[in-house]
């Protein structure tokens, strides 16, 4: 370990040695842009979009400040900030090649927790052109029974009573527009989570902050912020300890947390932008007037795939996603939940060819170097089924048509709730919702049905007879049979 070379900006022409890394003089690029959520999908998507555009244009004004925001991030926050905010990229190819590289793109980091005006402050500079967001599904506080803004959340009384220190997006977003507004520059804020009409959704819900918190702002918000949707997509697994020493080990270096990612990536986004945007076309993005039906593509086939994946696999015992597609009854069932379920509901998807797309994906599913965490797809599912697999099932409900794969998918992860897998052994499950989860799986064991009562999650949907019967004879169907004797029953019905 002696002669590992630590990765930082001091250190960097060493380390361009064994690997490569940002030509561009990092010392002059400026942030642009401000990016809240600096987990491994910002550092593999956007941040490697941006890194790219550096490279190639000669254009220091779109660099990032990476903003750690939640008190949990104080170690992703403390590694970039030792390391000048640079870390590796590690690229899985389908054949277990590893292409690395150091990304160079996020130039400043704040810790919000720590110093709250210092992030609100950087948000309403001059500077900053664009404020983007990788907060996750559940960070909207979007109540799916309400169908509007979760109030009765403590951390948004909170901030509506801890204006200067507040400890939701909500709060810091709503006093930097404050800021702005007084200096009369207009602001693009871009969700690039995974939830259908993301723009549209985090306006939606920060106006409805807006309104309580400082309800004149919200005219000059209408005028002068855009919220465009946007469609992002590349798998990025956890990264695990085996990741960071493999790379240290190979490469000399001491990097304390390389993200680890697959070679596809896809970025398609609504060009509304008030105040300019980086060519990121120019690296591969793709600028549309209509993001909905990409969206609707990708959240309803690959996240949904992972989450049949995900759910099937876990009681399985699997506990990867590649352990899980490669099963040959799982794979099947994926492949026709994707044709009979889903297919059905997309359109307008202008110049892409779905089968090749549902194809791709089983191979991006199954890339056994990725070693992707079923703990890592079903983790936050509360948040995830309505995004990913509701949908679907609406759709097809009002054209009464079939949701019998939908139901199995939903049915497991009843069971699933109860903790343990098929072998008896525990589950490690992550939700904000997991009491609530656990009590109702327990409740739903003597009538399954009563699990459909989770109404901040299912919405309406257990008063249709169609769904309840579906899910209720493929409750009882894995209950007596087990996952795998349900599935291959199902594939042949
Ligand atoms: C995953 C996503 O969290 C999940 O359930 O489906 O993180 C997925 O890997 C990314 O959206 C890929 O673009």
């Amino acid at each position: 370990m002696e002669h590992l070379i630590k990765l930082n900006q001091k250190n960097l022409a060493e380390v361009a040695k064994n690997i490569s890394c940002p030509t561009y003089d990092r010392s002059k690029v400026k942030a642009g842009i401000v990016h809240v959520g600096i987990g491994g999908f910002h550092r593999a998507h956007e941040a490697f979009y941006t890194d790219q555009l550096l490279h190639d244009s000669g254009n220091k004004d779109w660099g990032i400040c990476g903003v750690a925001l939640l008190d949990f991030d104080t170690k992703i926050y403390n590694t970039l900030k030792e390391q000048d905010g640079l870390y590796t990229l590690v690229i899985k190819e389908l054949d277990g090649t590893l292409t690395r590289r150091v990304i160079g793109s996020i130039v400043e980091c704040l810790y919000a927790p720590e110093n709250p005006m210092q992030v609100i402050e950087k948000m309403a500079s001059p500077d900053i052109k664009i404020i983007t967001l990788t907060i996750t599904e559940g960070g909207y506080n979007y109540n799916e029974a309400t169908e509007a803004f979760d109030f009765d959340n403590p951390q948004i009384q909170y901030d509506l009573e801890h204006t200067y220190a507040p400890k939701t997006i909500f709060g810091y977003l709503t006093q930097a527009l404050k800021h702005r507004q007084q200096n009369d520059l207009a602001v693009t804020i871009q969700s690039c989570d995974n939830i259908k009409g993301n723009g549209d959704l985090a306006k939606r819900m920060l106006m409805s902050y807006v309104e309580k918190a400082e309800p004149e702002l919200m005219p000059w918000i209408e005028a002068n912020v855009s919220f465009p949707n946007s469609m992002v997509d590349r798998i990025t697994p956890a990264t695990s300890p085996v990741d960071i020493s493999n790379l240290n080990a190979s490469t000399g270096i001491d990097d304390a947390w390389p993200v680890v990612c697959e070679p596809f990536h896809q970025w398609v986004i609504e060009d509304e932008f008030k105040a300019g945007r980086p060519a990121w076309e120019t690296v591969g993005a793709r600028f549309v007037e209509d993001v909905d039906p990409f969206e609707k593509m990708k959240l309803t086939l690959l996240n949904a795939g992972h989450t049949v994946l995900g759910v099937l696999g876990a009681l399985r015992g699997c506990s990867t996603i590649d352990e899980a597609v490669h099963n040959k009854d799982i794979r099947a069932f994926l492949k026709l939940y994707m044709d009979l379920e889903v297919t059905p509901t997309l359109s307008d998807l202008d110049g892409v060819d779905l089968d090749k797309y549902k194809e791709t994906l089983l191979h991006r599913f199954g890339n056994i170097y990725m070693k992707d965490q079923i703990d890592r797809i079903c983790s936050e599912s509360s948040a995830k089924f309505p995004i990913f697999v509701l949908p679907t099932v609406n759709a097809q409900l009002t054209h009464d048509k079939h949701v019998d794969f939908a139901a199995l998918v939903v049915a497991a992860w009843a069971i699933y709730s109860l903790g343990k897998d098929e072998n008896q052994q525990d589950l490690i499950i992550k939700d904000v919702m997991h009491d609530a989860l656990a009590k109702q799986a327990l409740l739903a064991k003597d009538n399954p049905a009563v699990f459909l009562e989770l109404e901040s999650i299912f919405g309406k949907l257990k008063t249709s007879e169609t769904f309840v019967n579906a899910f209720t004879k493929a409750y009882k169907a894995i209950s007596e049979n087990g996952i795998e004797h349900s599935v291959i029953s199902w594939n042949k019905s």
